[in-house]
């Protein structure tokens, strides 16, 4: 075997050491990042994914976070106060007695919200469905572009599907609060205020 040979050889064994093992369970996609903002714990989901969230709150000001079958990333000057659980999901728990806020971006979206702080979710783009059914203090929820499906819990919601097609959109609140809903929709049940 001559020099040159034995070089590529040894290239080429080099290469196969140094190949990252391929894990048994692919490390899952990040949906979104955790911060905190000026509307309190902020989530922003990445572009291209279609996120299918949970967010609930607690009176002593726990907030629990994830996103079905994708991790969250934290932003760092929060991190002493939350805790990433990894169960069947990825949960994140913060003990921050703030308002959670979502903008859930591109793609066709799902949010289901609940407990005692207030929240407010923004769709962005993609046909979002938005459920604060589970919320005892008031929702904001703005599906904005797309064509939006909203859905009020028992307080005074603001509930405004913005633009789209007023056939795909709907504001459904079955609850006693007195709600004020907004944006092209042609079928509503439980507005109070338009
Ligand atoms: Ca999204
Ligand atoms: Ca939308």
């Amino acid at each position: 075997m001559n020099l040159r040979r034995s070089l590529s050889v040894l290239v080429a064994l080099v290469a196969v050491l140094t190949m990252a093992p391929s894990p048994a369970h692919a490390a899952p996609t990040v949906g979104g990042t955790l911060k905190f903002g000026w509307r309190g714990v902020e989530f922003f989901a990445a572009s291209g994914i279609a996120n299918d969230l949970r967010g609930f709150t607690a009176e002593d000001g726990t907030l629990s976070v994830y996103d079905t079958g994708r991790d969250i990333a934290i932003d760092p000057d929060i991190a002493y106060k939350c805790t990433k659980t990894q169960g069947q999901d990825i949960i994140v728990v913060c003990k921050f007695n703030a308002y959670l806020f979502f903008q859930l971006g591109d793609r066709d979206d799902r949010i289901q919200i609940g407990g005692p702080i207030p929240v407010s979710v923004q769709g962005g783009s993609g046909n979002d469905q938005l459920d604060a059914n589970g919320q005892k203090a008031p929702a904001s929820l703005y599906g904005q572009q797309g064509d939006d499906r909203l859905w009020g819990g028992p307080a005074g919601d603001y509930l405004d599907v913005g633009a789209g097609d007023r056939t795909k959109q709907s504001i459904v609140d079955y609850w006693t609060g007195d709600d004020t809903c907004k944006g092209a929709f042609d079928y509503s049940v439980g507005c109070d205020r338009f």
